[in-house]
């Protein structure tokens, strides 16, 4: 019998490669399904004509090296091009006569190529241009920035317009952010809890710190330059003191080491208390001067130990947490000492407005702005107050905060919520960038005048050099990094806001989509759809018509309208929708009410002070209303409270029917994913409206509307579920 011919080890390792190979395109998609790419998963392209021309674009890359930064801009490039050309680019470091791509900053670009260029003003520090100009008579596309960071940012565009199959033909963009602080505060304790977090774990191994450096610290770098994020709160603002401690310190390097080609600059919460907890001092009291003293040898520590460190995140005097009011002494003084600590450094101190006191019985929405108007212009100029969106806490909808529109003199920052934990956790499918640009577009009518929440954050009205945004991550150890796979989209979407936040929420959802999933019309345009119209259904069966805070307590998973026994009124869902035989809702109307809408400006506390100009979907956050109030469309309140928690639970279904026909486009290991947690979705949506409504019932005495599916259990079932480890939250904060 012939012998079967040996074949040579190398050969047989050529042809098994050969195999992977073809095998991989054979799937098209040689990435991990499992999400942990997130949006930079670098697909090989389908659009042949579009293929080619990128193909011909990376013919010969002119990308000189030089430092960490534009060390990790080329290896990008390089892993971006060879996933989506299959190519291995050669980048080579003189820009040559030649190039079809060229890479550079502008000090290295030729004299003749700075021309063609142009003005490189509008850029600024982390800004970059994307330009095809004609060079010896060929087009050749320049990418070029002042610094390596814009450089960084210029890349990732790059390639962000190829991984959408864009074309490059007469390309021609400059881009700055237009916020200077673009940070993620990660809710993270040292314990790697995460407060508020659902995809798992912290993902700060401080155990293993500083010798194991995980690989997730570096594709989270990543994927946060992809969109512009340049600033990283490792810890709680619950905050520990434990971490502000030299072997505690040392950790934090190492993070900022990894973070710091990225253009990622590491801060931390300062535990208002720490002098006394890590010190030895017996008083925390921000005029103490020894006390003062201490926080300028701490940051003289730690910016010893990490050079660009960004600063401190602040929660003082708020749910607990120890401030400078303990002392008798204000905001202002608190978070002045800490500035002053920080800035000899170049650091900055993001002070936290979510302040409600269990002494104040005035309305909890109003007591932020009364505490810290009387303020305004007194902080440091290194100082910027952190305001959530609304003057409640991350509501699935809540009016912008009062205080965007209040304090002229003083540099406002936005505190979004990603993670979303009053948005069904990472089980509901939620387009959050949808919510943002809702409050971004607000107008504050702030001096009478056009004055978007926008406007007021990235510094438009103000002569304010400092501007920021901050969103509470959704981010952890769960190998898709945010539980659900559609959480990333609220990742980037956050990032690419925070760049600009005049971006519609539907380029973002498309963008996102195209990256992630697939650049085919069918599958975009209807996911698109279904992402921006995520947000109004959860609101429709969470919180329809301005309802808010009748979420369960301490978990705060499903609906607790009924929940009234709290160590605090404003703890209850009763305080908020104060429902009665008469009707329901919160009176915030100056004339009736707590007077809360007295904190906006004339032209918008007009509009909210009366019940028939107030927006539908704020209804119930400025009025209360017999339950039979005639709405425009002619039916009663009651009635259509009803139908508007059937239209939410009718939507989800409506998003499950699309999910199935995307299975074409969709690798099957998420495909399945998305469609189990839909079908969570939709039943926890029947729980929201079965559970409101029966418990609204007992006030309102009348029949549930026609066209709303009836409940199948009675009110005490509802109230019978308990979860004591529902996600989120240590059980020993119940
Ligand atoms: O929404 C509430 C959360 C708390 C959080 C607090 C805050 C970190 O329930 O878990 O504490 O807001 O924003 O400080």
């Amino acid at each position: 019998m012939q012998s079967i011919p040996s074949i040579h080890p190398n050969n047989l390792r050529l042809f098994s490669l050969l195999l992977l190979l073809f095998l991989v395109c054979l799937t098209g998609n040689s990435q991990a399904t499992d999400g942990y790419n997130l949006w930079l998963t670098y697909r090989p392209l389908q659009d042949k004509p579009i293929t080619d021309t990128y193909k011909k674009l990376t013919e010969k890359i002119c990308f000189p090296a030089g430092g960490q930064t534009l060390e990790v801009a080329r290896d990008e490039l390089d892993r971006g091009l060879s996933g989506m050309l299959g190519t291995t680019p050669s980048l080579q470091e003189e820009i040559s006569d030649n190039a079809t791509l060229i890479l550079a900053t502008y000090s290295r670009l030729p004299a003749r190529l700075q021309k063609k260029v142009g003005d490189m003003e509008m850029a600024g520090e982390e800004g970059y241009l994307l330009k095809v100009v004609k060079d010896k008579e060929r087009p050749v596309l320049v990418i070029s920035a002042n610094t390596d960071t814009g450089l960084l940012y210029g890349t990732f565009h790059l390639l962000r317009l190829m991984q959408t199959e864009k074309s490059l033909e007469n390309m021609s963009l400059v881009q700055t952010p237009k916020t200077d602080i673009r940070v993620l505060n990660h809710w993270d304790n040292l314990d790697r809890t995460v407060e508020r977090g659902y995809a798992g774990f912290s993902i700060w191994n401080w155990h293993k710190l500083p010798e194991y450096i995980d690989q997730r610290y570096i594709d989270y770098a990543r994927a946060n330059a992809s969109i512009g994020i340049n600033g990283t709160v490792l810890t709680n603002v619950n905050a520990n003191a434990l971490v502000l401690t030299p072997a505690y310190l040392q950790k934090v390097k190492a993070l900022a080491d990894v973070f710091r080609p990225y253009s990622i600059k590491v801060y931390l919460t300062a535990r208002f208390s720490a002098p006394i907890e890590t010190g030895g001092l017996d008083t925390a009291d921000p005029l103490n001067e020894e006390v003062g003293a201490w926080w300028q040898h701490k940051a003289a520590e730690i910016y010893d130990l990490i050079p660009d460190f960004g600063g401190f995140l602040v929660k003082a005097n708020s749910e607990g947490q120890p401030g400078p009011q303990n002392y008798g002494r204000n905001h202002a003084d608190g978070a002045n000492m800490l500035a002053k600590a920080v800035a000899p450094h170049g650091g900055i101190v993001m002070w936290r407005a979510f302040v409600y006191s269990e002494h104040d019985v005035t309305d909890r929405a109003m007591q932020a702005y009364s505490e810290f108007v009387p303020y305004d212009g007194q902080f440091a100029d290194n100082v910027l107050i952190q305001v959530k969106n609304g003057a409640i806490d991350f509501q699935p909808r809540e009016p912008f905060h009062p205080m965007f529109g209040a304090m002229p003199d003083t540099p406002l920052m936005m505190e979004f919520q990603i993670t979303q934990e009053y948005l069904g956790f990472s089980t509901h499918l939620v387009f959050l960038p949808k919510m943002y640009e809702e409050v971004l577009d607000a107008d504050t009518y702030r001096d009478g005048k056009e004055a978007t929440v926008a406007k007021v954050i990235d510094g438009t009205l103000t002569n304010k050099e400092l501007t920021g945004i901050a969103g509470v991550a959704n981010i952890g150890t769960d190998r898709n990094w945010t539980g659900h796979p559609f959480g990333q989209a609220n990742w980037y979407g956050f990032g690419r806001l925070a760049w600009n936040p005049y971006l519609s929420s539907e380029e973002i959802a498309a963008e996102w989509l195209q990256m992630t999933f697939s650049n085919d019309e069918a599958f975009v345009t209807p996911m698109t759809d279904m992402l921006v119209d995520s947000r109004e259904t959860v609101v429709k069966y969470m919180t329809p018509l301005g309802l808010h805070h009748i979420m369960d307590a301490g978990h705060h998973y499903g609906p607790g309208p009924w929940i009234k026994d709290m160590p605090r009124p404003d703890w209850t869902s009763v305080y908020y929708h104060k429902a009665d035989s008469a009707g329901i809702g919160f009176d915030r109307t100056v004339a009736t009410g707590s007077g809360a809408t007295a904190q906006y400006a004339p032209e918008v506390a007009e509009i909210f002070n009366d019940a028939e100009e107030t927006p539908r979907e704020l209804l119930l956050w400025f009025h209360h209303l017999p339950w039979g109030y005639k709405m425009e469309n002619g039916r009663t309140l009651w009635q259509n409270l009803g139908l508007t928690y059937q239209e939410g639970v009718d939507e989800v279904k409506e998003m499950e029917a699309r999910w199935e026909k995307m299975a074409p486009y969709v690798n099957k290991q998420q495909h399945e994913q998305v469609s189990m947690l839909l079908d969570i979705q939709l039943k926890e949506a029947k729980w929201w409206k079965n559970a409101c409504m029966t418990y609204f019932q007992q006030f309102s005495g009348r029949p549930f509307p026609e066209g709303m599916e009836k409940p199948e259990k009675p009110l005490s079932y509802y109230q019978s579920l308990s979860f004591p480890y529902a996600p989120g939250i240590r059980p020993s904060w119940d």
